[in-house]
This record gives C-alpha cells, structure tokens and sequence, in this order.
C-alpha cells in the first residue's frame, strides 16, 4: 500500500524542549480506492483518463492493476459491460466527469438492460459548485443523471468511506439480477488523506458478492409436473443462462429429458450448436407447435416475439399461443411479463438445474417420438437448403458465401470469441456459424446495439487471453473502429472481419430528389477500411472472394496479429434491418 509519512504537528508549538515529532501514516483517497478494488479481486480497468481521474488510471497501473485505455469512453463501457458477462465480476469503466461520463452512461444502461454486472467510476466536479450551479469545470450532477439508467448509484465524499461504497457497487452489480452501477467520486476525494490503519480498516472485502439464490421446493415440483405433462415440450436457453456458468448441470438436464432446446443468440455454444437436440434450424416451427415451454435464463421480450401472436401460433399479432411457459430466472418479477408464466422457478440458474435435475433422476420419460420426429425432418431439410446456398460461389460474394468461410474457421477455432453486431450481417451470422463452446458469442444483446464491436474485442481478448473473430458491418464497424488503434497498441490477437456492402442494410440506395448528396443509408463506395489497420501497424487485407478471406483469416489466428479484413459483398445483397423488417414502421396502407 502507497502512504505518505507525514509529521505531525507538535501541540504545545514549543520549539526546543518539544519530544521528537512523531511520523504518523496517511493514506489518500486515491490508494484507498485502489486498495478496494484490489481488495475484491478486480484486475482490471476500462477506461480513458483525465481530471479528475489521470492520477489514478497512472497509480492503479503502478500497482499492478491492467489499465487499458480506450480512445471514447462509450468502448470502454461496452468493453467493461462484457468482461462482466464473460467474468461474473463487475466490469470497470473509469471515465473523466460530464462528457466522459455521458459518453461512458449509454454502456451502463446497456449493462442493465442486459443484466451485465459492471460499475462506471466517473470523477466529478466540487460538490458545492455543481449544486449552486455556478459553472464549474465539466460541472454536471452525475448523480442523478445515472440514477434511472441503472440498478443502483452511490456517491462518496469522504476518504474513510470508500470502502464502503465500492463494497456497495459491487453487491449490486453482482447480486440478485446483475446489471450497472454508478460509483461518483469527487475530484476532492482523492487527495483526501486519512490515518493509514484507519483507512485499511476502513476498507470491506465483500464477502459472497452473488448469494445463492435457492429455488424454492415447491415451485421446483410444479414445474416438473408441467414438464412431465407435455406432449410437445420445449426449452429455450437464454444469455442468463450463459452468464451463469452453469454448463454441465444445463447439458445435463437437456440430455437426461431429452427436450429439445433452441440458443438464444448469446447462448449458442452452450451445447454445440451441432447436438442433435438443437432444434435452432426448425426455430420457426417449433415455437407455434410446442405446447409446453420452459425459459432459463431468457426473457419474453422482442426478441421472442413477446411470447404471442403468430410466432407463437396465436390467430392475431397479440394472441396468446396457448403454451404453458415455465420460467426460471433470479428475478421474481419476470414471469408474467408478456405472458402469463405457469410455473414461475425464482432463484439463480446453478441451483434451480441442480434442483431440477434431482427430480428428473434416471427414469425421465423422454419426449413422444412424433415431436422428436417432426423437428428432425424440418431441421434437415433447412439444413440440406442452407448446405446448398452455402456451397455456392457468387461474384460479388454474398453474405452467405463469405459466412460459410468464418464457418468453417470458427468450427476449427472453437475457443475462439465470436463479435458480430450489423443487421444482415448479424442476422446471417448468427444463424450459419456454429458456436462449440459457452460463451464464446457476444453481440448485440437486448438492444440489437450497434457500437459494441470494438470494445467488446478488447474485453474479450484481455479478459479470455483467446483468439477474436469479429463479425461486423461495414455501418456497425464505424461505431467503434477507432478502437483499432487501441488493439494494435496492445497488441490483442483480433481479427476483425468487415461485411461491406457499402452502407446501412444494402449498398445500392440513391437520393429519390436526383440531387447530389447520396443516400443516407450509403457510404463512399469501396472504402478501403483494412487501412485503418495498416495506419497503427496491424494486418489489413482487401478480399472478393471466400478462398481470400479463408487465406487472410488463417494467417491472422496464425499470427495472432491486430487484422482487418475488409470482405466485399454484394451491396444488394441484405435486406432492410435484417431480420426485423416487421419492426419497421411503415406509411398505414390507405
Ligand atoms: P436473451 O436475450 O438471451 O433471451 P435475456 O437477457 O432476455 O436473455 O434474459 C436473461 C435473464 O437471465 C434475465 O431475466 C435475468 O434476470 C436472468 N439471469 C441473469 N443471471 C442469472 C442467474 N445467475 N440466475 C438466474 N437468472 C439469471
Ligand atoms: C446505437 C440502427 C441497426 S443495424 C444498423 C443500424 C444503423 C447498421 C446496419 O448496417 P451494417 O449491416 O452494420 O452495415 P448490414 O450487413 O445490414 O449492412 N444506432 C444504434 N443502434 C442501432 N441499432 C441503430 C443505430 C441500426
Ligand atoms: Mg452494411
């Protein structure tokens, strides 16, 4: 620990006759900071320095903390919001105040939303200026500005508190529901210096951060009983379920019932997308068809159709399929929230398998051969249909074309983190490359954000040590790819691999007016990104064809060096937001 010895002041003031000064140690507002996050095992912070906080991005190095330095704070939340995900610690973001901290708040609310634990350390201006509004540097009330945007926010003005308002951040990012904290802390803060014993004393190694949280024994038997009634049963596994690190006991659990599952995007891997129960290629008759479904770790919002209408086998866009849903998830207040929830099993994720898995013992009656049947057909007819546009060989490449290339070195690769965010070049990815393992996709999450390309590569090579693939939009890329520098300045073994179509969904869009300006949707043609590359030392590679790309992204896992490729696709080749066309408003038909 960094202390200041200083001399006390002798009392009497009496000069000669006065006993020897007594050295007493102090410790500052900026080591005991240091000291509370090391105390709790963090390891690293995302951030970008300046005042008030320049010193402390400097000490937290000194002491051997990972400081990595972004070039917007917005990457560096994204950064940080992931390395929680993938670590079920808080991810750090430390940014500047107002501006830095407004650019670092989008990355926590993302947090939240996606229940990612992760803390946003902002410095901030003096107290008394910012409440009297008399114009202070970056002056801004952080505070309450963070406030609505996350699961908690605290403030600490004085030195001997600091432990107990990190010990605080932390418990609320990773307890109950996980997602983002504000942690304020006032330039005044960190040259406040205290009695060293006192401040160390001060500090609090929190003690079972993220309790268990155990189901309760009868919501655990009446979901199975639901189970055990179905004819066509269904589980669908969540990022919640991802987050939890519970792999063995979820396999187990899929396999003994004999259920089959689909992945939500960020939790493809979790079994190998090629078990013969992944039932992701007949996702679109499944959901209708399934009469009884069980969600871990996955919410009924958008993005599964809110659990109705015609996705789910209702008459109408807001008609109830008439599924019975069991829902496990940490949070008590997420069953009924699109749907009514049959059987709602509250707890963390680890111990309602375990429970779940006690009362499936070794005599579970697996599903009826003609559900099991019925996937199996659909699946291998998608399967054979999508082997087929695989195989083909267009000039410009399709997005098809080039995804069977990432395909096969991802399949090869399969601890390699798969980054993917765009629309069709999300959308395409997500459902053509194979994921092996847990956690190894991270995109676009609840939002469908874009921005969160580069920093989660960061994170993701930081805090895993593996190989990055990036998937990205040429739009998406642009969000972040100033981040480039920051991999090549640490040397981070990512392969960045730019979909580009030349804009927004599609490339080949003109200004209706005739007019000079283009379309906003499109961008300057062939641009040659793989130079961004190039400008801070790393590989840039400009490829038309998938042997090409197959070539430059061997070389760049070979390698482990910084690497973009820029992959050409043909720009009319994506359709309008994907996917999610439907959720496009559109001019009412007269
Ligand atoms: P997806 O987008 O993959 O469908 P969501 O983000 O919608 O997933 O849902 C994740 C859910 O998982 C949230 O409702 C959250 O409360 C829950 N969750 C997160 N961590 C845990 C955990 N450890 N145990 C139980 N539930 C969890
Ligand atoms: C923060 C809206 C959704 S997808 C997208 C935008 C701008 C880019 C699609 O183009 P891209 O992909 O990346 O080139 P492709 O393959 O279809 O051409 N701002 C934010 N988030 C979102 N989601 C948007 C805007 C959007
Ligand atoms: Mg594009």
């Amino acid at each position: 620990m960094e202390v200041v010895t200083k001399t006390k002041d002798n009392e009497t003031g009496a000069a000669s006759a006065a006993p020897q000064a007594q050295p007493v140690e102090e410790i500052d507002g900026f080591n005991l900071v240091i000291e509370a996050l090391k105390l709790n095992g963090i390891d690293t912070i995302f951030g970008l320095p300046g005042i008030p906080i320049t010193d402390l991005t400097r000490k937290l190095q000194r002491a051997g903390l990972r400081v990595i330095s972004f070039r917007h704070e917005q990457n560096a939340g994204y950064a940080a919001s992931i390395a929680g995900f993938l670590t079920q610690k808080p991810g750090i973001c430390l940014t500047v105040s107002a501006p830095g901290f407004l650019n670092g708040l989008t990355a926590l609310a993302h947090a939240t939303t996606n229940c990612f634990p992760m803390i946003l350390i902002s410095g901030s201006s003096e107290r008394e200026v910012v409440d009297l509004q008399q114009g202070d540097y970056e002056e801004m009330d952080q505070l309450a500005i963070a406030k609505p945007l996350c699961k908690a926010a605290f403030r600490v003005l004085h030195a001997e508190d600091i432990g107990v308002g990190v010990a605080r951040a932390i418990r609320a990012a990773v307890s109950g529901r996980p997602g983002g904290v504000y942690l304020d802390l006032p330039a005044k803060l960190f040259p406040q210096a205290i009695d060293a014993a006192a401040g160390r004393r001060s500090l609090i190694q929190v003690v079972d951060p993220a309790p268990r949280q155990i189901p309760a024994p009868d919501s655990v038997k009446r979901a199975m009983d639901v189970l055990k009634g179905a004819k066509r049963p269904l589980i669908i596994l969540g990022k919640g379920a991802a987050y939890a690190q519970a792999d063995a006991d979820i396999r187990a659990l899929v396999e003994k019932t004999g259920i089959p599952y689909l992945p939500m995007s960020m939790a493809k891997g979790l079994l190998p997308d090629t078990h013969e129960q992944s039932a992701s290629a007949a996702r679109s008759y499944v959901l209708p068809e399934a009469d009884v479904v069980m969600l871990i770790g996955a919410r009924l919002n958008w993005l599964l159709s809110h659990g109705k209408g015609k996705t789910w086998g209702g008459k109408a866009s807001k008609d109830w399929g008439g599924q019975a849903f069991i829902q496990v998830d940490i949070s008590p207040q997420e069953a009924d929230s699109n749907v009514a929830v049959a059987a709602p099993v509250v707890g963390d994720i680890g111990s309602c398998v375990k429970a779940m898995l006690a009362e499936v013992g070794s005599n579970w009656t697996k599903p009826p051969a003609d559900w099991l049947g019925a996937i199996a057909e659909r699946k291998s007819k998608n399967v054979a249909k999508m082997a087929e546009t695989l195989a083909k060989n267009p000039s410009p490449m399709s997005f098809q074309s080039a995804l069977n290339v990432v395909r096969d070195i991802v399949k090869a690769n399969p601890d390699a983190m798969l980054v993917n965010e765009g629309a069709n070049a999300l959308d395409f990815t997500r459902s053509i490359v194979d994921m092996y393992k847990p956690r190894k996709r991270i995109d676009v999450g609840t939002w469908g954000i874009m921005g969160i390309g580069m920093g989660y590569c960061v994170a993701a090579a930081v805090v895993t040590g593996q190989q990055v693939i990036a998937v990205e939009g040429d739009s998406a890329f642009g969000f972040s790819g100033m981040e480039t520098e920051t991999i090549c300045r640490y040397n981070l073994p990512v392969c960045i691999v730019i979909m580009n179509n030349n804009g927004v969904y599609r490339g080949d869009e003109t200004n209706p007016t005739g007019g000079a300006d283009p379309s906003p949707l499109v961008f300057v043609k062939d641009a040659r990104y793989e130079k961004l590359m190039e400008a801070f030392g790393g590989v840039g590679a400009h490829v038309t064809t998938p042997d090409a790309l197959r070539g430059a992204m061997e070389e760049a896992i070979r390698s482990k060096r910084p690497t973009l490729i820029n992959a050409v696709i043909d720009e009319g080749g994506g359709t309008e937001s994907g996917r999610i066309t439907s959720l496009n408003p559109t001019a009412k038909k007269k």
